[in-house]
């Protein structure tokens, strides 16, 4: 089943976002270096048009950095668009950040066109944090869960140098459905909109065919080229005591305990995507998107029947207001 995660907060995330694009001059998108193509918002890009961009792969101290080489060369080949790498907590990076967007709006600075930097990105992919260590201080509140910032906040960096934090955005129908895993398995998706088992499933269906021995080595497992994926699963279950009882695998337990070991290193450094593969999903997504469509339009098309005008999408049509 695909994964959803778009509530009320986002929503007025996204308004206020349209309200301070007004005044930003830089637009800062903080991805996870992990899932650069995946954590990238198709509904901020739409939002933000041709304000000048700087993307942040942030989180890269957990990714592969070989990877992570592969995507900032695959950003900093598009338009008017820059990509640095950065773990969110080192203070001298965070430096270079300040560096390119001065770069990106050169005829703003000083007190009388003071520079607007607007942060935006998914949920928990680190941008307070990197606030937080721009200003060398506790300025905005972090936290390991998605949704701790609520609201903006304008954090004032130098008297000509104003960043806004914003709270985490996710996009209402997120089409790409290995995306949405990979959301999930980085902890910018809510507890109750995924089902633990379903995300480790996917994340050890990529993690084995792309970094078998990391998997081996954490869980002291033996040649798990033998085993599907569901076998693995248990067999991880088994190592690490998530045994109900009569002897069955708490299989959502073990989903946990894979998620929270990707999620801090302990399976080591891992990129969930290249940028080839996903666009590969992207065509795929696009590709069954415009089967949707057309069967859309033959539904209505019957509903119509002979000699009416064709009726307007019902409130039940399940397509009805697909907007992405
Ligand atoms: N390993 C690692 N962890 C990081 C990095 N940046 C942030 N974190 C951790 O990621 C978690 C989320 O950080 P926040 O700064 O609260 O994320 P956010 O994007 O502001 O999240 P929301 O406000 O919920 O949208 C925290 O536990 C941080 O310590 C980084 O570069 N590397
Ligand atoms: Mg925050």
């Amino acid at each position: 089943m695909a994964i959803q995660w778009f509530p009320g907060h986002m929503h007025l995330t996204k308004k206020a976002i349209i309200e301070r694009l007004k005044d930003t001059d830089v637009v800062i998108e903080m991805l996870d270096a992990r899932l650069p193509g995946s954590s990238a918002n198709p509904m901020l890009a739409q939002l933000t048009g041709s304000k000048p961009k700087l993307k942040i792969l942030n989180k890269q101290d957990l990714a592969d950095p070989a990877r992570t080489e592969q995507w900032l060369a695959h950003y900093n080949s598009q338009p008017a668009t820059r990509a640095i790498g950065l773990d969110a907590s080192e203070t001298a990076p965070a430096q270079r950040l300040i560096k390119a967007c001065r770069e990106l709006a050169p005829l703003r600075g000083g007190m009388v066109k003071p520079l607007r930097v607007l942060i935006c990105g998914i949920p928990n992919v680190g941008k307070s944090t990197l606030i937080n260590t721009l200003t060398g201080k506790k300025a905005a509140k972090t936290g390991d869960e998605p949704g701790i910032t609520k609201l903006e906040q304008r954090i004032a960096l130098a008297q000509d140098f104003y960043l806004f934090d914003t709270p985490g955005m996710l996009w209402p129908r997120i089409s790409v459905e290995q995306s949405g895993y990979n959301l999930a398995a980085s902890g910018a998706v809510g507890r109750n909109a995924l089902d633990e088992e379903e995300v480790a499933l996917e994340l050890l269906d990529y993690v084995r065919a792309h970094y078998p021995g990391h998997l081996e080595a954490r869980f002291k497992l033996e040649d798990i080229a033998g085993l599907s994926t569901d076998e693995l699963l248990t067999a991880i279950g088994r190592k690490r005591g998530a045994v109900l009882s009569g002897g069955r695998i708490h299989l959502q337990k073990v989903g946990e305990i894979v998620m929270h070991e990707f999620r801090h290193t302990g399976l080591g450094r891992i990129t969930l995507e290249s940028p080839e593969e996903f666009q590969a999903w992207c065509a795929a997504a696009e590709a069954s998107d415009a089967e949707r469509e057309q069967a859309k339009q033959a539904r209505n098309k019957k509903r119509k029947g002979p000699g009416k005008n064709a009726a307007p999408a019902s409130e039940d049509d399940p397509d009805a207001d697909d907007d992405q």
